[in-house]
Parts: C-alpha cells; structure tokens; sequence
C-alpha cells in the first residue's frame, strides 16, 4: 500500500496510456529531444519559438525529462494542470482578500512599484533536485500584507493560481518571513511562463512546492488551508531538511 504519493508518481500514472505501455509523456518529450539539439544551433528568433513550445510540451511532463532539454537550467518543469493560460504583463492581476482591512487587486506596475527584494539561495524539490544558487526577485509577502491590513484574527495565507488547480497555504508566522517573496524575476530575467510567470510565490527556506507557480489570489483565513500536495501527503510545514522524512541540507 502506498503511503506518500509523489509528484512524479503522479506524473506517471497520468501519463500512462494503458496498464503496460509506455508513458505517454516519455513519448512525447524523447521525440523533442531531436528539437532541442537542433535548438540549440539554430538562430536566436527560433530558440525562442522552440522555448514556447517546450514551454507548453513541459507543462504536460511532470516526468522530469524535461530537465535534459537545452533550456532546462537543471529545472523540472512542474504543473499540475494539463494546460496554463498565459498572463501578459498588462492582462496580469493579483488578488488580496479574506481577513484584511483592505482587499485590492494589483496590477504588475503596482506589484513594481513597491520595494524589490532580491535573494539569492538555494532551490529543493521534495522530490530529490536541487538547483544551487538561484537568484529570486519580488515584493517581501510581508509587505503586501502590512499594505492590505490584516485583520487581528487571522492565522493563515491561502495561495491559489491561475491555472485552476493548485493551491498553497503557509501560517502567517511563515509568510511575514523576510525570505518570502512574491517573486517577479527569477535567475535576473522577468519570471517566464513555464517558471510561473508573471508572478509566483518563492519561499526560500521551504520545498519548492510551497512556491506556488502563476499566483492569482492571496486570502488571509483564520486557519491553514492544506494546499494541492498537502491534501496528498506533502508535510504543510515544509521546512528544507526537517520535513517530508527528508534531511536535505537547508537552503537558506
Ligand atoms: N501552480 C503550480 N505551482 C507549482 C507547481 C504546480 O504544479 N503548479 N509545482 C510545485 C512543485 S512540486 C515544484 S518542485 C515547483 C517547480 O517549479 P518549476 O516548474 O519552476 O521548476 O513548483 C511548485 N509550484
Ligand atoms: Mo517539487
């Protein structure tokens, strides 16, 4: 009997196509390996073609053989939903509701107009990959909630995502932490779409699925909300080497 379901657990039965066979995302992501070589000679303009379509090809590969791909910057591209629409820097909002004095909705120009905080750590997949030395860039969480007015009741952050499915929880301890950002820029480039852009969650010193990719809402609630991995065994507090029957070394 299973006891811990992982991401790529579920990468595989999903893919799978009948009891026996192949995967299905095996299938397709080898056939683009052909691509990806000739990507990489070829002309800036079809790179960045071929990086839309590994984009939207990644999208459906929780497989992690995404990661041999030219582009992949030792990053698994992650999703739990089969397809994700794309936000524009102009079509792009983010929500702050629940139990604040003050629910807004923030446009990327605004979510630039406060503060940046830049850091630089490690990242750890609760899954085994470990992507040294990354630099992140955004807002400090803390401060978008100082600006929304929580309310003296709440306990808790609710995440959820424009793609429709996923969803993220930290204490309000946790998100008022100077390393929590809502992350604009990743790796010093604007966060692109396969990486969860334009905005997603990074919480540096927590397993990579707390940093929830595609962020569209924050709800402050008066208790923890389990996010999508946490109703499937994920530990909610997700600390790097002290959760999930890990002993990474932290990240922070
Ligand atoms: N919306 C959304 N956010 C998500 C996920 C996801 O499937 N959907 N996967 C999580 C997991 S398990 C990991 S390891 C990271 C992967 O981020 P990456 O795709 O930028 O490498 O995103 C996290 N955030
Ligand atoms: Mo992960």
């Amino acid at each position: 009997m299973t006891t811990r379901q992982t991401e790529a657990d579920e990468g595989r039965d999903a893919g799978r196509d009948d009891g026996r066979g192949t995967p299905v995302g095996r299938r397709i992501v080898l056939g683009m390996l052909g691509l990806g070589a000739l990507g990489v000679a070829a002309a800036p303009p079809l790179q960045r073609g071929l990086e839309a379509f590994l984009g939207a090809a990644a999208d459906k590969d929780p497989t992690g053989l995404t990661e041999l791909l030219p582009n992949g910057g030792g990053f698994r591209y992650y999703s739990v939903a089969a397809s994700v629409p794309h936000k524009s820097p102009s079509s792009y909002r983010l929500r702050i509701d629940g139990l604040v004095e003050r629910p807004v909705t923030h446009t990327l120009a605004a979510l630039r107009a406060f503060p940046q905080t830049r850091l630089v750590r490690d990242v750890q997949c609760v899954t085994g990959w470990r992507v040294p030395r990354t630099p992140f860039e955004g807002v400090r969480l803390g401060r978008l909630l100082d600006a929304a007015g929580v309310r003296p009741e709440a306990r808790a952050v609710r995440f959820t995502c424009f793609d429709g499915t996923y969803s993220e929880s930290l204490t309000l301890e946790q998100a008022r932490r100077k390393d929590v950002l809502v992350a604009l820029r990743m790796q010093d480039a604007p966060l692109g779409h396969t990486h969860g852009g334009p905005v997603r969650l990074y919480a540096a010193p927590m397993y990579f699925y707390k940093s929830a990719k595609w962020l569209s809402g924050i709800t402050l609630t008066d208790e923890v909300v389990p996010g999508y991995w946490e109703r499937r065994g994920y530990d909610v507090d997700a600390w790097v080497g002290r959760s999930n029957g890990r002993d990474d070394e932290p990240t922070v």
